[in-house]
């Protein structure tokens, strides 16, 4: 390690120390001081960045449309990519307005246990469902929709929340020799978090890029993702670690 990258090196320790994240992830980004190069069989997931996930949309993230010009600067490094759409019915079961008494973000217990309950929100082909505008993605060569079930949420863009149905986007992975993943959108805490943790039990090998995420957050929602992503070996990386 020459001096300069080594500074860089240590910096990053300071911070992650800083933000109480510990060692781990910047150890395993920055261990080798270079960067992580998608190949063949590597593919980035672009996770729902859609008009519902930003500033005016039904169910916004906080700055959720920061993360369109991060990956459309990554997006060429990738020979392979898949976005995702959540794509629910009208009376979705993760609705609150589908049940009476209920708010948005209270919860309730549905056949496969606890379900957060949302604002209305990515009601097939609606404008509120349709991919960010400004997201330049012209090679991605699958778009794949989740949540179309009216009784059934699906934040993973691989298995349903009951945990048995599958959106076949391992099969689809598999059979074109996929062997690693990049994880990006929103929200960090939900859909990004159950796509990396179930692409970790599909067998890939997967980066979940933090500053390509925007999270939601919501009582605690965030620090408990990046704890379960890290037990589940999904390692943390930035942008500006890839090649
Ligand atoms: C999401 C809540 C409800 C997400 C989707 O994309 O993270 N969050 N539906
Ligand atoms: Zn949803």
């Amino acid at each position: 390690m020459n001096a300069l990258p080594r500074r860089r090196f240590l910096n990053t320790l300071a911070a992650s120390a800083a933000a109480g994240t510990g060692v781990g992830w910047a150890w395993a980004a920055q261990a080798a001081d270079s960067k992580v190069k998608p190949g063949a069989d590597a593919a980035l997931i672009v996770v729902d960045v859609q008009n519902c996930f930003v500033t005016g949309g039904t169910l916004p993230v906080k700055d959720g449309e920061q993360v369109v010009p991060v990956i459309n600067k990554i997006a060429p490094m990738f020979q392979n990519i898949v976005a995702t759409q959540d794509w629910h019915t009208a009376g979705h079961a993760s609705f609150a307005s589908s049940y009476g008494g209920k708010k948005p973000f209270e919860t309730t217990t549905l056949k496969y246990g606890q379900q957060v309950l949302w604002p209305d929100h990515c009601v097939q082909g609606t404008a509120d469902a349709e991919l960010h505008k400004d997201l330049k993605l012209p090679t991605a060569q699958l778009i794949i929709r989740k949540g179309y079930n009216k009784g059934v949420d699906s934040y993973s863009a691989f298995m349903e929340a009951d945990r048995k149905s599958a959106t076949g986007l391992a099969g689809y992975l598999k059979a074109r020799g996929i062997k690693t993943v990049f994880v990006s959108g929103l929200a960090t805490d939900f859909c990004v978090a159950w796509t990396a943790q179930d692409a970790r039990k599909a067998g890939f090998n997967v980066y979940v890029i933090e500053d390509a995420c925007r999270a939601i957050d919501l009582n605690g929602s965030l620090a408990a993702a990046w704890k379960a992503m890290d037990k589940a070996g999904c390692k943390r990386i930035q942008s500006a670690d890839i090649a």
